[in-house]
């Protein structure tokens, strides 16, 4: 809570394959000092009749006691139809509810910037898995959750370790808890991993992240090329056979290594670098969808804080040809979800923290 460049450069490091070593709408969840208002904006979808307005969440900090919705303007005579714009949390966001309707100007009154921390919503009832990150002591590994640190499940995982997946009670959406991924080395992953259902061919997933490294409108430096926050992995223990969510040259994207897969990226080259992105120190909403139920025409859409950021629909999606095991790029992937930090870019050091995951058939939401 993301130009164009030479298009056949290597997705990755060229030095470094993949997997060796070496290497809440806007719902932010804020705590502590006060937000800001988000600004609402209004619209007339007619000239006489409807007015409707909906709240955007603008940035936010993070924290927010009260925020406050700012006015709408110009609503129309008409009738009032305004959606309610979410103040989530944080101190981010009112918005504007309501045009109002009678006679003349139609009026937009700020929302609720509400100060109070907004849980997210319950997960749907078709959701199989669910991790508010609230069991275990802050400093341990979350229960039920392999690591995958430093390419291997049997690393160590402290907070004095370069690279860890720990439990923090120092920063949350949900509850006081989230789990905090520091990574400081090459290419280093600090990860967890999780089986999924057998059989899964359709996920939702749903995130809160929070990023120091802002992800996306980031110029691609060399060998800047990907940043892993959220993959599919097709094998236990190795990093080899991916689908990922992150950054891909500069831009909020996709990446994937395995048969066939040619460590493609998306966007294509014209959108490297470019926004939209995920602010450094805000809670983000992040949804997945991943859908191989027709595995000739596998999808993968990104959602950020409500809004759809990047789609992957055809084989020409990638920014390279896909060989014959390609083709099918979802294919044996959803053995396992896996939650962290991993960068092929420069600088590879973050830290990253997510809260309330839920794993569903169907989509989940933000707020
Ligand atoms: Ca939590």
């Amino acid at each position: 809570m993301t130009l164009a460049f030479v298009a056949l450069v290597s997705a990755c490091n060229p030095d470094l394959a993949d997997g060796e070593p070496s290497f809440p709408v806007m719902n932010a969840q804020g705590f502590g000092a006060a937000g800001s208002g988000a600004v609402s904006t209004a619209s007339s979808t007619s000239s006489s009749s409807t007015t409707s307005s909906t709240g955007v969440s603008s940035s936010q900090t993070n924290g927010g006691s009260l925020g406050s919705g700012a006015a709408g303007s110009n609503g129309s005579t008409g009738t009032g139809n305004g959606t309610g714009g979410a103040g989530n949390t944080t101190g981010n966001g009112g918005s504007g509810s309501a045009g109002a309707a009678t006679g003349g100007g139609g009026t937009t009154s700020g929302g609720a910037g509400a100060g109070s921390v907004q849980e997210p919503p319950p997960p749907p009832a078709d959701a199989f898995f669910a991790d508010d990150f609230e069991n275990g002591a802050s400093g341990t590994q979350p229960e039920g959750w392999t690591r995958w640190i430093n390419y291997s499940t049997n690393a160590s995982n402290t907070p004095s370790d370069p690279q860890f997946a720990l439990l923090d009670d120092q920063d949350s959406v949900s509850g006081n808890q989230s789990v905090h991924f520091h990574a400081t080395g090459n290419t280093q992953p600090a990860m967890l991993t999780r089986a999924l259902p057998p059989g899964t061919n359709r996920l939702h997933l749903r995130v809160f992240v929070k990023t120091s490294v802002q992800q996306g409108s980031r110029t691609p430096d060399n060998p800047s090329n990907h940043d892993t926050l959220i993959a599919l992995r097709a094998t236990p223990n190795d990093g080899n056979f991916e689908l990922r969510f992150g950054e891909a040259k500069g831009a909020l994207g996709f990446n994937m290594v395995g048969p066939g897969r040619n460590d493609a990226l998306a966007p294509l080259p014209a959108l490297w670098g470019s926004a939209p992105l995920l602010s450094p120190d805000t809670w983000h909403c992040i949804e997945l969808e991943f859908s191989n139920e027709d595995p000739d025409r596998p999808e993968a859409h990104a959602s950020v804080d409500g809004q759809l950021v990047r789609s992957v629909t055809s084989t020409s999606d990638w920014h390279v040809p896909l060989g014959q095991d390609g083709q099918r790029w979802l294919n044996g992937m959803f053995n396992e979800v896996v939650l962290g930090w991993q960068s092929f870019s420069n600088p590879p050091a973050n830290d990253v923290w997510m809260d309330d995951l839920v794993l569903s058939g169907s989509p989940i939401g933000c707020d």
